[in-house]
């Protein structure tokens, strides 16, 4: 073989090689890349495993996700009711807009009957609207939506009004509780589990604080392990609100477990040194649970024994979210422990803000204050009037 020859051997064994080297690399390649995917849908190596109770007590106190999300840092747009209720503006207006492309009376009158059956209402307070809007229907020749809409405003008013003394717009906390005639006043705070009751709490802390005010917070859910140091962690907030002469504190004793020791003994820490305001926070719990709600019961007769007119208000908090169930919830608390106000929760986002009207119509006492949002100013006065002109348009 010349010498010519043996070198062209050589260039294709050399070419041959380094074809079969790219080769097989793209095929590696490609091969680990499909295999990634595979694998992170494989991962659990190890069974997952069911938490005992200690464990999850012990998440519980030490997730962070379950403390308030206090955190984040606040939008400079203050949110208001109206923008919180826009969702329930647009299924309860909107709908009743939407009936009004119909020519024929008839069928307008069923469309607005659907509406307010289906807004959260309760059955009651529907039979009183539906009474004006068929009035107005029937009254005049062609179906007119403004006059429907200015009739149900009246009506709707005209439900609501009684309840109040005066219009709560822009009222402080305050204003809206039953302030002792001699030592501090005293406020309890009910209701369901989730319902908002310990950040409402943390909520109406800071605003009395930031009005000089001297605080004491007690933790009386006595049931939850981490409940008392989500409190903690609101107070500690509501002290970033205080003003001259306010202060803010946390009753909150190791190992008791009876939230009527708790309520006494921070009634009695408060009168002693002159607090302003105990706000007594409980553990949430259903309404059906006759056992539980009779625990409240003794709270509250407990209270009594450390000032007879203790507690001056009670209120309970409710989940706007909830809907007509929010109703039943409300009725149960007051037959046990004869509500004076509610705090109407999470009003933002919710397309069942309807419910508002429903609880003062039929529970007959009123709304105090509404919760828009989770930050520490996300709670104001209930000004019904501009709840109607909200959920109206
Ligand atoms: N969007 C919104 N969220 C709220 C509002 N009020 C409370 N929340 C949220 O609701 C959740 C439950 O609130 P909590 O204050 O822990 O409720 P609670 O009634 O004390 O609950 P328990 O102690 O378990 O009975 C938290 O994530 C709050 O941030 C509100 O007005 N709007
Ligand atoms: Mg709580």
């Amino acid at each position: 073989m010349s010498e010519a020859h043996s070198n062209q051997m050589l260039y294709l064994l050399i070419f041959v090689g380094v074809l079969l080297m790219v080769i097989v690399g793209t095929i590696a390649f490609s091969q680990l890349k499909k295999k990634k995917p595979i694998e992170l849908a494989e991962t659990p190596k190890q069974p997952f495993k069911v938490a005992s109770s200690e464990e999850k007590e012990l998440v519980s106190v030490q997730t962070p996700a379950l403390a308030p999300k206090l955190t984040l840092v606040e939008p400079e747009v203050e949110t208001n009711l109206k923008q919180a209720l826009k969702k329930t503006e647009e299924s309860f207006f909107g709908r009743i807009k939407k009936a009004f492309s119909n020519q024929d009376k008839k069928i307008v009158l069923e469309q607005i009957e659907e509406v307010l059956y289906t807004s959260d209402l309760g059955p009651t307070t529907v039979q009183k609207l539906l009474a004006v809007v068929e009035e107005e229907l029937s009254s005049k020749e062609f179906s007119d939506l403004n006059a429907v809409k200015a009739a149900l405003k009246k009506q709707m008013l005209e439900i609501l009004k009684p309840y109040y003394i005066e219009n709560y717009a822009n009222k402080k906390v305050s204003e809206l509780l039953t302030t002792a005639n001699d030592g501090p006043t005293v406020l309890m705070v009910v209701g369901v589990n989730g319902a908002g009751k310990t950040t409402s709490i943390g909520k109406m802390t800071a605003q009395l604080a930031g009005q000089g005010k001297k605080v004491l917070v007690a933790a009386g859910d006595t049931f939850r392990a981490a409940a008392g140091g989500q409190l903690k962690a609101w107070t500690e907030r509501a002290q970033g609100a205080i003003d001259e002469g306010g202060s803010v504190e946390i009753y909150w004793p190791e190992n008791t477990k009876d939230p009527s020791a708790v309520a006494f003994d921070a009634i009695t820490k408060a009168k002693g040194q002159n607090y302003d305001y105990v706000i007594l926070d409980t553990a949430g719990r259903l309404h059906t649970q006759s056992h539980l709600m009779d625990e409240l019961k003794k709270v509250k007769r407990v209270m009594a024994k450390v000032m007879p007119e203790a507690p001056h208000d009670t209120w309970i908090v409710l989940d706007a979210n909830s809907g007509q169930n929010a109703l039943l919830q409300a009725k149960e608390f007051h037959q046990a422990l004869g509500l004076s106000g509610v705090i109407l929760t999470k009003m933002d986002g919710t397309a069942k803000g309807g419910v508002a009207l429903g609880v003062v119509d039929q529970l007959q006492i009123p709304i105090k204050l509404v919760g828009i949002g989770e930050k520490i100013n996300d709670l104001k006065s209930f000004d019904y009037q501009e709840y109607v002109d909200s959920i109206l348009g």
